[in-house]
């Protein structure tokens, strides 16, 4: 271990030695890199004896191979994580500026599209807290999540660039390439299959370490970036063809160019399958490399590897498993599916039809002409084990990469209890039926370190206060906090803590345009525009409710601000009516003299990580409102019942078990359950049955339809009135009920505050660490290692 140096010594140092800056003419971002640095060099010991504890005690490897890690700013959780807050913001005391203006200048990387690219990014960071030794696998994007601004209302998508800068987290590593290849054809020559590619690329590891809590442990994070073979290509440019000679270049670098901003319809984009094959088989290779530097017996491989599929982007490493123990080692196929199948296992994100991921044949063998066979091996294999039934991995000429994902785990994980349920019942219900015990529960969890600690302060100061600080890393300590629901000193700071975080996000919204009162009620959904999360069904409450207000506006209402966060698909065009919708009644109502200090809709641009942990703390009601059965879990929800917001919200995902742990008298129910939202489909006409019962809906969709928000919007006026598949109509009357419920229990605000401390007391169970506990136990089989 280097001798302890003080950490303002060691910025100094990076200042001038690694950023050539001298205190006098440094800007924010070269103080922000100069920290990075400093707080990099103290996470590479403890990353180095995680390694080493790994290798001494031939521990198993966990690898998450996810096409997406969401996981916002890095600085604050590195600096959280070793305890350094105190010495950080002494250290930039001294120099005159504050410590969260130099947290606040690191951009976010948003190398994900939502839920399960931030699943990712807390997983990693439970692992290394739990000292559980993992990889996480992924792409190197160098344009993450589009940036969204409005205009007029709508949607506008930029390019995000986040590599602008120097990116002071991540170390490159030359050495680690491997050659990716594409298309091409296969030969059997002398007993052997051999495919040879038409094309390749070089894929390149950047490692970035992740510290766990208190620096106990650091696992890596390693992003693949893809490189031409031949940077250049000399011929062409001495031919006199200066832009041919980088074309090689151009091609190889597109694969890891920018992420897919489609959060659930596949596009079949034949660059997407490339994505997917070039991050797969790189991190295969390199589990394989690193394997077989410790061990030679290849049959020990389930034994010592675990590798976890996020969804089903990662699904052809079934397949090449397959192909690099088959082809490459020489083992039998039907043994290597066996050892494949013994190291992978699969998590399921979604239901949606839509969302399933499926590759035309013709695109595979194209693509991937021995992957293509070998899929129809695996599904021979599997019908040969399985005669009875005529399950298969293709369907109408295509590969259906959610049963291939099944058929090579040998655990597939839903993401909630509900959720794993409905999986056995629906999309992989033959498959349940053959293989009973394969599907598992695993029910989502977030970081405690980022989404409490980190994103409320004065929550956390509070809770420490009361019952010390080894929530951070064993949350379910928080039922300590329940009997403190009852005492009124207790509640009035947890309130007073609410409150300040309600100013502060006050203040953000009014310098960004939206003047809000910060002792209305902060009502907040947050999560990607899709129909089926229903922020349609939101906004029209919310019509509805401003209308009645206007008719009685002396009525005693409870003031609320509604507070939307969001971006569209760029090509989900139901999505961006709904943005514009919610836009065009902020403008109206936050203008209208009547109502404006009862009534007001905020709604952010660009809502990424960062934003969320801005606008989660100042939360008071989070809405949860999907049509039941299609969120597969949810993981805001969580966020929101940890730092103390009530739930108005449905029977789905894990809303339900939100509800199960912080009691239903804590909790607004509303809505049809899973099974009735398929019965009312059923129902000829069921949404204008529904709008005739409502003269409430009816008066909200008139004034839409009636251009009272401006034109344009008979789009959404007529599916919810006409096909309606996600049920706004139906569910509307309950959910305004529920509305009014939540005013009234808000106008006591002691018994509000009550509810409130007791949702953050049982929400305990939600911490990241406990999911990947269960991952550990039920999945991977694998334990947790001290470093050395
Ligand atoms: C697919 C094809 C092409 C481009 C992008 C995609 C794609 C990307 C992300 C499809 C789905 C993607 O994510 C789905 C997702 O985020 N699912 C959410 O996962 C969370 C974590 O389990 C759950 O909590 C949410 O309920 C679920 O919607």
């Amino acid at each position: 271990m280097p001798t302890k140096t003080d950490l303002r010594d060691d910025i100094q140092h990076h200042l001038k030695y690694s950023l050539g800056k001298d205190a006098g003419h440094a800007q924010i971002t070269d103080w922000r890199l100069a920290l990075s640095y400093a707080i990099r060099d103290r996470i590479v010991d403890p990353w180095f004896a995680s390694t080493r504890a790994t290798y001494a005690q031939k521990g198993k490897r966990v690898y998450y191979l996810s096409m997406e890690f969401l996981i916002g700013r890095l600085l604050e959780d590195a600096v959280v994580n070793l305890g350094l807050m105190d010495e950080a913001e002494a250290a930039f005391k001294a120099n005159d500026l504050s410590l969260d203006d130099v947290l606040g200048d690191e951009p976010d990387a948003a190398l994900g599209n939502g839920g399960l690219g931030r699943l990712a990014a807390c997983f990693l960071e439970s692992l290394s807290t739990i000292g559980c030794p993992a990889y996480g696998y992924g792409i190197r994007y160098e344009h993450g999540l589009f940036k969204q601004s409005f205009h007029e209302g709508r949607q506008i998508e930029s390019p995000e660039d986040w590599l602008t800068q120097p990116h002071a987290w991540e170390f490159e590593r030359p050495e680690a390439a491997f050659r990716i290849g594409f298309g091409g054809s296969v030969e059997e020559l002398g007993g052997k299959t051999v495919w040879t590619p038409s094309e390749a690329v070089i894929a390149e590891a950047f490692d970035t370490p992740i510290i766990g809590w208190e620096g106990r442990w650091a696992n890596t994070l390693r992003l693949w970036a893809a490189k031409p073979e031949q940077v250049f290509d000399l011929d062409r440019f001495n031919a006199g063809d200066y832009y041919g000679a980088a074309e090689p270049e151009n091609l190889a670098r597109t694969i890891s160019r920018v992420l897919y901003p489609d959060d659930t319809t596949d596009e079949g984009k034949r660059l997407r399958l490339k994505q997917e094959f070039f991050f797969t088989a790189a991190s295969l290779r390199d589990i394989l490399r690193r394997f077989e530097s410790e061990y030679d017996d290849l049959e020990l491989l389930p034994q010592k590897v675990a590798i976890q599929l996020n969804d089903t982007h990662p699904a052809i490493a079934g397949p090449e498993l397959v192909r690099l123990l088959a082809d490459e080692k020489g083992m039998p196929v039907e043994k290597a599916i066996e050892i494949a199948r013994g190291c992978l296992s699969y998590t399921n994100h979604t239901l949606l039809p839509e969302a399933l991921e499926r590759w035309s044949e013709g695109l595979m063998r194209d693509l991937l002409p021995r992957h293509m066979q070998l899929i129809e091996e695996i599904d021979a294999a599997h019908a040969r084990e399985n005669p009875s039934r005529g399950v298969t991995m293709t369907d109408d000429g295509d590969v259906l990469m959610g049963p291939l994902a099944f058929a090579m785990a040998h655990k597939v994980n839903g993401v909630s209890a509900l959720h794993t349920e409905l999986m056995k019942e629906t999309v992989f219900e033959e498959l349940h039926r053959l293989h009973p015990d394969r599907i598992v529960n695993q029910t989502n969890g977030v970081t405690p370190r980022r989404w409490v600690l980190s994103a409320n302060p004065r929550l956390s100061a509070l809770i420490t206060e009361a019952i010390g600080d080894g929530w951070v890393d064993d949350l379910e300590r928080l039922s300590k906090l329940e009997p403190m629901a009852d005492d009124k000193t207790f509640r009035d700071a947890f309130a007073a803590a609410k409150r300040a975080n309600k100013a502060d996000l006050a203040n953000y919204l009014g310098d960004r345009g939206t003047n809000v009162d910060p002792d209305a009620m902060f009502d907040v959904q947050i999560k990607r525009i899709h129909e089926y999360k229903r922020q349609h069904l939101n906004i029209i409450e919310t019509i509805a409710h401003w209308q009645e207000i206007k008719d009685n506006p002396g009525a005693g209402w409870v003031p609320r601000v509604k507070i939307f966060g969001g971006k569209a698909a760029p090509g989900y065009v139901f999505a961006k009516e709904i943005i514009h919708l919610i836009n065009a009644v902020a403008e109206v109502i936050n203008t209208d003299a009547d109502t404006g200090h009862l009534l007001k809709v905020a709604y952010p641009a660009n809502y990424n990580v960062t934003l969320a942990e801005r606008l989660i703390p100042a939360a008071e009601l989070s809405e949860q409102i999907s049509t039941a059965g299609k969120e597969a879990s949810g993981t805001g929800n969580m966020k929101f019942a940890l730092n103390g917001a009530l739930t108005v919200g449905t029977l789905d995902g894990a809303n339900v078990e939100i509800r199960d742990l912080v009691g239903a008298e804590n909790f607004f129910l509303f809505g049809m359950t899973a099974d009735e939202v398929v019965k009312r489909r059923e129902v000829e006409g069921h949404a204008q049955k529904a709008i005739d019962a409502d003269p409430r809906l009816k008066r909200a969709l008139d004034a839409i339809r009636s251009g009272t928000f401006g034109p344009g919007f008979e789009g959404i006026v007529d599916n919810v009135s006409g096909p309606d598949y996600f049920l706004v109509a139906s569910d509307f009357t309950d959910f305004y009920r529920a509305q009014r419920e939540v005013e009234k229990a808000y106008a006591d605000q002691d018994a509000w505050t009550r509810m409130a401390v007791l949702n953050t007391a049982r929400s305990g169970w939600f911490s990241s660490d406990r999911t990947i506990r269960g991952y550990m136990r039920d999945v991977w089989y694998s334990e947790a290692l001290a470093a050395e």
